[in-house]
């Protein structure tokens, strides 16, 4: 099975020659009444290759009813945040949070590197925080969340806290080999008693099993709730760096538990929009929303623009069943 794409796509492009001049792409989404709220990463200039985040609305036949004219939320060089990037919003208990990465050091992507002859950055490792969101204009920032020994990026909330713990999956870069018993980066649970918080109770959740998917996995959006247990959209990389996005389904009471996922890649980038950017060959999902019986994934193509695809949401348990 397969998402289909959303028909005006990209629905969000690069604009005017400032702090989104050159890429917006990677965007979360939440259906609030009856407007998509996108906040997506934006990019200005190359060489430090530093991100904000923007805002757009949405209505529900996804016409662009707003577009902030600055970014909404900045990095903090006194919080060691170079960069913010890849947020993903959810809705918990009346308030709505966002995860996102802070990298401490500039690092543009390498293949914006090998077009301007950048050598390779000494890098820190990237760590996933949260900020609590208020109107999409006040951003409180909780702080990091992941673990001080872990390079992540990838981190999304559950909509629902668990006997009153935050549910959170993950992706340690950096915790393969024996000690993880995953030879590859993988998706990993965990929990926090509050926000504030740091995560504990890791469980390997997903690791990579197909070609598609050999080199890393790592979380799309948050969970989405079902009768059928938790959806969950993801992407995968293989060894050429190509990015697909594919679905999986966990258990509703015990979510570290894998009940199903697509062999096959729901969303591969075809379109000329995902396969010449700044980065070739990328989808990468990160946001989700039901509209309807429809289910409306939003992500960035080629690491340049915001994008749509959507599915029937009974189609795509079916086929996950
Ligand atoms: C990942 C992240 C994403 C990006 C993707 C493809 O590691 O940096 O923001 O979209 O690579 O370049």
């Amino acid at each position: 099975m397969k998402l289909e794409r959303y028909e005006n796509n990209p629905i969000l492009k690069p604009r005017g020659d400032d702090w989104e001049a050159l890429a917006v792409f990677n965007c979360a989404a939440l259906k609030v009444g009856d407007k998509i709220h996108i906040l997506y990463r934006a990019v200005g200039e190359y060489l430090q290759y530093v991100s904000r985040l923007g805002h757009a609305v949405f209505d529900l036949r996804l016409n662009l009813i707003h577009r902030s004219e600055k970014p909404v939320f900045n990095p903090d060089l006194r919080l060691w945040e170079m960069s913010i990037e890849d947020p993903r919003l959810v809705e918990i208990d009346g308030e709505i949070y966002m995860t996102y990465v802070t990298t401490p050091t500039p690092a543009p992507p390498s293949a914006v590197r090998m077009k301007l002859g950048l050598p390779k950055p000494k890098q820190a490792y990237s760590r996933c925080a949260v900020a609590r969101v208020r109107e999409f204009k006040e951003f409180e920032r909780l702080g990091t969340i992941t673990p001080y020994d872990a390079e992540e990026r990838n981190t999304v909330l559950f909509p629902e806290k668990m006997d009153g713990r935050f549910v959170a999956l993950h992706r340690p870069a950096n915790w393969v080999g024996e000690k993880y018993s995953v030879d590859k980066p993988s998706i990993w649970i965990a929990f926090l008693d509050k926000i504030p918080g740091i995560m504990y109770d890791h469980r390997v959740v997903m690791k990579p099993e197909e070609d598609w998917e050999s080199l890393k996995v790592g979380a799309g959006p948050p969970p989405m709730k079902t009768d059928k247990g938790w959806l969950l959209i993801y992407h995968g990389v293989d060894y050429e760096m190509t990015y697909r996005a594919g679905v999986a389904l966990l258990d509703l009471e015990k979510p570290w538990i894998l009940i199903s996922k697509t062999s096959k890649p729901v969303l591969e980038p075809e379109m000329s929009y995902e396969r010449f950017g700044d980065v070739p060959n990328v989808v990468f999902p990160t946001g989700v929303t039901m509209i309807g019986e429809k289910l409306l994934v939003f992500y960035g193509g080629a690491d340049k623009v915001c994008c749509m695809a959507y599915a029937r949401i009974d189609e795509l348990l079916n086929h996950l069943l």
